[in-house]
């Protein structure tokens, strides 16, 4: 069976390699329907060697539309995903919108793929923070349990959007002439006060929730618990975007329930599908954004023993924060969903 789908959000960073994605990937397309704000509408993409003019998205956009991939942001979606679903669209959802809501699977598809026939129209796809570390820690919750996990991260500016990318770039070159940087978007667009990102470090990704946490660490939190279906799980997160342009990066010390062996670890996780072992200290060998950008998988190092707690490890671990971290993981869930219904 071949299929009609719709890009939403087809302008943007995660949107433009979610249509790459099809393309390479020979997705079961009858037509494709590139949908964005009336800002972008009348715009050409090529798509397989066609050009296809971006239209509006609109309610009526997805009359005939059997698969939707979203990622316009949550006020897109909260507000046309519902009318995709009454009509009788599957939506893969790429915002934070509908990704708590109990009666939405969350998915990482190498972890909990089961959970998509459960959907009742609408697959929610996590957070990018949250998808590599749930990918490379689920070998390990399943052979040994996991009862706690601290995360530090260190995240590009695409996570961001393409307009952080050229605001990190700018930023640099004016940094480089000596001449006064002011930034203009980060770390939160919507908030006033802004900060350099180039040659810093920022200790704020979102806004700040009234638990001194932001939402970028709530969602790290929450959505892993969802995932990995375990409310006991006990996660904290810190994360800091960093002047990286792809590739978010994250220190991962995670304490086990059973005691474990190092060299079985790091076979399990080199055996595990999507995860590639970057572990020799003695060749310097280990994750690094600027290898893993423009790769679909997550890359894991640096995985050792903690010295303070015996039945603790700490990792390193890296993706594309654009790929496995959004378009990947969408594309997979709507190639599972096209195998399903074929
Ligand atoms: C960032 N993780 O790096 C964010 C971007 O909930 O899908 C993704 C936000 C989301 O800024």
């Amino acid at each position: 069976k071949l299929f009609n789908v719709a890009v939403v959000g087809a302008t943007g960073a995660v949107g433009e390699q979610i249509i790459r994605l099809l393309a390479a990937r020979n997705f079961p397309i009858q037509e494709l329907k590139l949908l964005s704000s009336a800002r972008s509408a009348g715009k050409k993409l090529s798509f397989k060697g066609h050009e296809i003019t971006i239209q509006e998205a609109t309610p009526d956009s997805f009359e005939g539309v059997d698969i939707a991939l979203f990622s316009a942001g949550g006020d897109v979606s909260r507000l046309l995903v519902p009318e995709a679903v009454k009509r009788g669209t599957v939506c893969i959802d790429n915002t934070s919108a509908f990704r708590m809501d109990p009666e939405t699977p969350l998915v990482v598809p190498e972890v909990n793929i089961d959970k998509i026939s459960e959907h009742n129209g609408v697959i929610a796809n996590p957070n990018c923070s949250t998808i590599q570390m749930v990918q490379a820690l689920k070998p390990l919750y399943d052979r040994y349990g996991i009862s706690r996990i601290i995360v530090s991260t260190y995240q590009a500016v695409s996570g961001a959007g393409a307009s952080a990318i050229n605001e990190m770039l700018r930023q640099s070159q004016e940094a480089l002439a000596g001449n006064v940087v002011e930034p203009q978007i980060l770390p939160v667009g919507a908030l006033p006060k802004k900060h350099q990102i180039a040659f810093n470090a920022i200790p704020q990704i979102d806004k700040f929730v009234d638990n001194g946490f932001t939402y970028e660490e709530m969602k790290m939190i929450n959505e892993t618990k969802k995932i990995m279906d375990d409310e006991s799980l006990q996660v904290t997160a810190t994360c800091v975007r960093i002047p990286v342009v792809y590739g978010h990066s994250e220190s991962v010390y995670v304490e086990l329930k059973q005691d474990f062996d190092i060299e079985e670890v790091k076979s399990l996780l080199a055996d595990s599908p999507g995860i590639i072992l970057q572990d020799n200290p003695a060749e310097q060998l280990y994750p690094l954004a600027t290898e893993a950008a423009g790769k679909l998988e997550t890359f894991v190092g640096r995985i050792r023993r903690d010295l303070s707690n015996p039945r603790a490890l700490n990792l390193w671990i890296v993706s594309d924060n654009l790929l496995k971290g959004a378009a990947w993981n969408a594309v997979q869930i709507a190639e599972y969903i096209a195998i399903e219904q074929n």
